[in-house]
């Protein structure tokens, strides 16, 4: 179970590292299934080049524009990322932070694998996950497992701690609700960005509230980390939604 300073950094940074939560042989294990789903190019697949990001391929025509972005589905896609997103030394981590009865895994939001490739991955500008999601309040938690190193030059994450408790105005945020790099406003918050390097096994837990970017990979590694969005009973999804496609997964 988290300490109380740990249950405070959360709540107060919006974030918080379980510094090597999977043990090498979880994440072999992992990578694996990843490597060879992508080599088999094995659906449902997210393309770089669907995405339209900066440094994106532009079309799946263009060269790189084959290069997947995130495998989709990823609890029901193998037993070994079921078995990771169902550990009792994770989850009951996360409920913790929730402070909830039940635990609710989301098969909606994230559920993925997200690789950053060399050469045609791309720029996740700034922004909170709950621009798309439709729940009846923010408490999420993403669990974001390292498979590898994560730092600057490979597209690790970026957050700006405490983000999760700001207000901010319309204007600040771009149509696709990015946060404006050249917005006044803006200015001080984005200067408290910082890196969240993490190793192989290591996990982020982050409120999806939370402004958070990735720039895309610069070196010659495919980076990839397996993400799981968490929820307890109080938090709902709204019906009809993209937040309700597929029923959630009672986890606890
Ligand atoms: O790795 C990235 O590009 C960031 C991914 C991300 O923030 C997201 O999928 O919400």
């Amino acid at each position: 179970m988290l300490t109380q300073a740990q249950v405070n950094i959360f709540n107060q940074q919006g974030f918080l590292v379980l510094p090597g939560a999977a043990d090498a042989e979880t994440v072999a294990a992992i990578r694996a299934v990843t490597f060879s789903h992508l080599e088999a190019k094995k659906e449902p697949i997210e393309l770089e080049s669907e995405v339209n990001y900066p440094g994106a391929p532009k079309s799946v025509d263009d060269p790189g524009g084959a290069t997947a972005r995130r495998l989709l589905m990823a609890y029901e896609r193998d037993a070994v990322f079921k078995a990771w997103a169902e550990d009792t030394s994770v989850t009951e981590c996360i409920q913790q932070l929730l402070g909830s009865e039940q635990l609710l895994l989301t098969p909606n939001h994230h559920n993925t694998v997200m690789t950053k490739h060399p050469k045609y991955s791309s720029d996740t500008l700034w922004h909170r996950d709950t621009r798309y999601w439709h729940y009846s309040d923010n408490c999420l938690i993403n669990a974001w497992t390292a498979l590898g190193p994560e730092h600057q030059l490979n597209g690790g994450m970026k957050v700006i701690p405490g983000s999760h408790l700001w207000h901010v105005d319309d204007e600040g945020l771009d149509d696709l609700q990015f946060l404006k790099l050249d917005y006044e406003g803006n200015q001080v918050q984005l200067a408290k960005a910082i890196y969240v390097n993490l190793n192989a096994g290591d996990i982020l837990l982050f409120s999806p509230y939370i402004f958070h970017a990735a720039d895309r990979c610069k070196t010659n590694d495919v980076k990839c980390s397996l993400v799981f969005t968490y929820r307890g009973e109080v938090t709902l999804p709204v019906q009809n939604t993209k937040s309700s496609r597929f029923p959630d997964i009672r986890i606890i």
